[in-house]
């Protein structure tokens, strides 16, 4: 195995060397990066002789399920084992793998992540926005650690790849993101197979849900910001769920002209996610950061209390200020 980049992996193998158990965990409605990197990071640890354990905020996802390691990861609020390592993976602020206070004390905490906004909030940080994914991360630090690729390691890395790049389609897919997908593919990855389990297993409920949420879009700036929302009960007619939104900002960048994609969903009472994709010049992930929240260039969110319309309106005017 042959490292994507150098990082400097000797502070986190130390950390591991001694530790009493380690965590590893993600951000909540985590995704097929956060998923990856947690799984193919606890197969090689516990590969090791590790007692490593992996768990979220939320569950995994239906579509990551198919991923062998997936079945080993819990989900809820609180630590469910004791341990004196906890390892944040593809998160860029503590308040995302919402988890009370209580949940880091006493530990040591590492923070692997590539988004450029990460608050560096561990013990331990390695941070680096040229990665296409925190899975690839996790590919250099088992290499690091001359640890062995199975076909489930790299299928999980495989996922993070394909899913942070909205499938070696972004800004910043470069050779050497192909050449590790080509090596993971000549290591057992079956593409057909996880594209399959990925991207074309919608269920009815899903595609009811994309209806409704198509059904509100509209455009502003000449066409070039596409937006769309769904509502509570958006969720009742359809029988989705907020798994099943996945991917439907991608259909609104999908537009002709589009620069910027903006979607809005309800979480909690009185509050709303609000997505981001930029296809053109604009920095999403500033965008995102003058709501408070954060991302990437091309893919960011924040979170936003008001109702529908307010909320809207607050967005609009950083939109205008971004393409001003
Ligand atoms: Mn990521």
């Amino acid at each position: 195995m042959r490292p994507v980049r150098d990082l400097n992996w000797q502070p986190v193998l130390r950390q591991i060397a001694q530790a009493d158990g380690v965590m590893l965990t993600t951000h909540q409605n985590p995704d097929g990066d956060g998923m990856g990197s947690m799984i193919a990071l606890l197969l090689h640890l516990r590969s090791r002789g590790v007692r490593a354990f992996a768990h979220c905020a939320d569950p995994v996802p239906r579509i990551y399920c198919f991923l062998a390691g997936s079945e080993m990861i819990t989900h809820g609020l609180g630590l469910p084992e004791k341990v004196d390592t906890i390892i944040s993976l593809d998160c860029g602020a503590k308040g995302r793998l919402a988890q009370k206070e209580q949940f880091f004390s006493g530990s040591t905490l590492i923070n692997i992540d590539h988004h450029a906004s990460n608050k560096n909030f561990g013990d331990i940080n390695l941070i680096d926005a040229s990665y296409c994914s925190t899975g690839v991360m996790v590919h250099d630090f088992i290499a690091a650690d001359q640890g062995e690729l199975t076909v489930a390691m790299a299928e999980a890395i495989y996922v993070t790849v394909i899913t942070d790049t909205g499938n070696f389609r972004h800004r910043g897919v470069t050779g050497d993101v192909h050449r590790l997908a080509a090596e993971l593919v000549d290591q057992g990855v079956d593409p057909e197979r996880v594209g399959h389990a990925v991207y074309s297993n919608n269920s009815h409920a899903r595609m009811k849900l994309f209806g409704l949420a198509l059904e509100t879009m509209t455009f502003t700036h000449h066409d070039t910001v596409a937006w769309l929302y769904i509502t509570e009960e958006s969720y009742r007619q359809s029988g989705a769920d907020v798994e099943d939104t996945e991917g439907l900002i991608d259909v609104a960048a999908s537009v002709e002209k589009v620069e910027i994609a903006v979607f809005l969903r309800p979480h909690l009472a009185n509050s709303w996610k609000v997505s981001f994709r930029s296809r053109g010049r604009i920095h999403v992930g500033d965008l995102a950061g003058q709501l408070g929240g954060g991302g990437h260039p091309n893919a960011s969110g924040c979170q936003i209390n008001g109702d529908l319309d307010a909320v809207r309106a607050q967005v609009k005017v950083e939109v205008d200020r971004a393409l001003a």
